[in-house]
């Protein structure tokens, strides 16, 4: 039994270093996090990624939110809607992959701080190579009313679209 952990131990040891070596670049351009109102609950975060392999944003967290997933927002009937991009947001190779207002977005959820104007929040990236290898990217991104540039839609709209969420997680 002894000797079987150690058999295990050792493919795990040699499973992450393997994923290391071959673990997707992701560049993260143009990122940032709306900030919040006193009392608003959820936000989002918006980036431009790269990745030089083909691979998947998979997950994100952050230390500021509950809840952290990949959203999209897309109109269905005439009606915004947005929901958990199921599977992963698909990155190709060397592709640049938007996630801005009105589109794919890192949705914050059950925010455990306000988000200030002219601060920073954590954000963890979570890709996938075809391989199946994961790889953790933590970016920093600044929080701002209005994309960095000045291009974008009104906050009010937005927030009005956030308000849509109304999942919460068990127990809460
Ligand atoms: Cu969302």
């Amino acid at each position: 039994m002894k000797l079987f952990n150690l058999i295990a131990a050792t493919a795990l040891a040699l499973t992450s270093v393997t994923a290391t070596a071959q673990g997707v670049t992701v560049a993260v351009q143009n990122a940032w996090a709306r900030a919040t109102v006193k009392g608003q609950m959820a936000t989002g975060a918006f980036m431009t990624l790269t990745a030089d392999v083909g691979a998947k944003l998979v997950g994100v967290s952050s230390p500021v939110a509950d809840v952290a997933q990949v959203h999209e927002m897309k109109m269905e009937n005439g009606v915004m809607k947005m929901a958990e991009v199921k599977g992963g947001l698909d990155l190709p190779a060397g592709k640049a992959v938007e996630l801005k207002p009105g589109g794919y977005h890192v949705m914050l959820m059950d925010l455990k701080v306000p988000l200030e104007n002219g601060s920073t929040v954590p954000v963890t990236l979570i890709f996938r190579d075809a391989k199946g290898a994961e790889i953790k990217q933590e970016v920093k991104l600044p929080v701002a009313m209005t994309p960095p540039g000045g291009a974008g839609k009104p906050a009010a709209m937005d927030h009005a679209m956030h308000s849509m969420h109304g999942d919460k997680p068990a127990g809460k």
